[in-house]
């Protein structure tokens, strides 16, 4: 019965991703996008089009399962009634999407109970889609057939290309290039691309060995940590689950001297 119920969440979660993606394109207009609000600082911006996104996710979703919960960036939270729920960024990397820098997506995962069971990535301009059901693996699409993602161990640490992000608020940031400082002498390379969804599943796929990111929401990491977690990485917070202090992730072989090493720089 679970089994059934997360793949038809699944199927649902990319049905709605595929669409929302659909209307992003079709709206993005050429060159810079305005920006309609600004959030948490003056450069963690909302446009009128992640708040279409979200308004068509959620239509979408509460007509096929009106009793379920969601969680989206851009609206208030709807508290459901049948155990299900989802969370939803209608535009993960809105910077990008901003300026026209092609890493922007659209992230949905779908929650029972305490568990995330099924997660979808859409990379809304290049079109590339990942999915992932709790215990049965993670895929990527190629011609729109799945291929699973199975994670290979990192680099040593000496050679590791390491994905990160840094925070809205500048007293944060401030620390942050302070650990940052500590890091870069003791790793390959540093990729800041401005999507923790994305760069949870290039990690999958291997384009980084590492990532890891302060002060993101649940919405920008639930779809891709279980694309991560199920391709056989490792997805934790400094000490326990991971959450907006901190978001750390790895190969398991790897994982103990990447995480150490982020931990003794002070992030
Ligand atoms: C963004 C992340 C990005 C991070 C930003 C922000 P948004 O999500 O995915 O990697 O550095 O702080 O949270 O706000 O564009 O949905």
């Amino acid at each position: 019965m679970s089994d059934a119920l997360d793949q038809e969440l699944f199927d649902l979660a990319r049905s709605v991703g595929l669409e929302a993606a659909a209307l992003v394109r079709l709206r993005r207009p050429q060159g810079r996008v305005g920006v309609a609000a600004t959030k948490s600082s003056p450069t963690d911006v909302v446009t009128e089009i992640d708040k279409a996104s979200e308004a068509l996710i959620r239509e979408l979703i509460a007509s096929a399962r009106p009793d379920d919960g969601f969680v989206g960036e851009e609206g208030d939270d709807v508290i459901g009634t049948s155990g299900v729920d989802w969370i939803v960024d209608p535009i993960d990397g809105t910077v990008n999407f901003v300026h026209g820098i092609e890493a922007y997506a659209v992230s949905i995962a779908a929650r029972r109970g305490a568990d995330v069971v099924a997660g979808y990535v859409v990379n809304i301009a290049t079109g590339r889609e990942y999915g992932a059901i709790k215990g049965r693996g993670a895929w990527q699409y190629v011609d729109g057939e799945p291929q699973a993602i199975v994670a290979e161990p990192g680099a040593p640490l000496s050679h590791a290309i390491v994905a990160s992000g840094f925070h809205y608020t500048r007293q944060i940031r401030t620390k942050q290039a302070q650990a940052m400082a500590r890091l870069l002498p003791q790793i390959a390379d540093l990729r800041r691309t401005g999507s923790a969804a994305l760069n949870l599943c290039d990690l999958a796929l291997g384009h980084y060995d590492m990532y890891f990111e302060q002060g993101l929401h649940l919405w920008d990491h639930a779809a891709a940590g279980l694309i991560a977690t199920e391709s056989g990485l490792i997805v934790v917070g400094l000490d326990s689950e991971p959450n907006e202090r901190m978001v750390m992730a790895a190969h398991p072989a790897m994982a103990g001297e990447y995480f150490d090493t982020i931990r003794a720089c002070g992030f």
